[in-house]
């Protein structure tokens, strides 16, 4: 079965690979879908943003990006694909993929959200904590790989 895993991935973390490579484990393809969150100011382009994730994947033919504009539902309804994955972190989180989890369900009936619960050692990672300590010359070495610490170095060379 394929399922899509979308989010916002800027960048993309430690957190969401280990998602996408247990989710592996129980579909046949996984396709990572790098969508715009209204709600968030980007420091990547989704073009950048997904080449990274397909330059972590490289080895895992199962794993496939993608990227479109509108409804994860309208995609999903165009390319035959009716499981969602979704990561868990925390409570907060919880209420907003539950959310999230019922309007596609509305929007379309067939669509099945598969919860993963985070590692306990990625449970407080995110992108924003990322770019925040990169941005404050902390090391993000144990939170991203090497190549996307190597971007984010790059990027706000670029930036500054
Ligand atoms: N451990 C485990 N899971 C994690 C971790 C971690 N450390 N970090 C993030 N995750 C999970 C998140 O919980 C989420 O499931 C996924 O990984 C992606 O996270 P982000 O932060 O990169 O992406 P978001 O949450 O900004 O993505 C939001 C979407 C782009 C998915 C959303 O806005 C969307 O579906 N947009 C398309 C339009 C649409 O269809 N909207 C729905 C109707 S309103």
């Amino acid at each position: 079965m394929k399922a899509i895993y979308p989010g916002s991935f800027d960048p993309i973390t430690n957190g969401h690979i280990d998602i996408v490579n247990r989710a592996s484990h129980f579909f046949d393809e996984i396709i990572v879908a790098v969508l715009v969150n209204s709600k968030k100011q980007s420091l990547f382009s989704i073009g950048e943003r997904s080449i990274l994730i397909e330059n972590e994947f490289t080895c895992n033919e199962k794993v496939k990006v993608v990227t479109f504009q509108g409804l994860l539902v309208d995609y999903m309804k165009e390319n035959n694909i009716k499981a969602i994955i979704k990561g868990l972190r925390t409570v907060t989180d919880y209420g907003y993929e539950a959310q999230m989890a019922l309007i596609n369900k509305q929007l379309y009936r067939e669509a099945e959200t598969f919860f993963i619960h985070s590692s306990e050692k990625y449970s407080f990672l995110s992108s924003s904590i990322v770019k925040n300590i990169y941005s404050h010359d902390g090391s993000v070495s144990d939170y991203v790989p090497n190549h996307v610490e190597k971007a984010l170095k790059e990027k706000l060379k670029q930036q500054s």
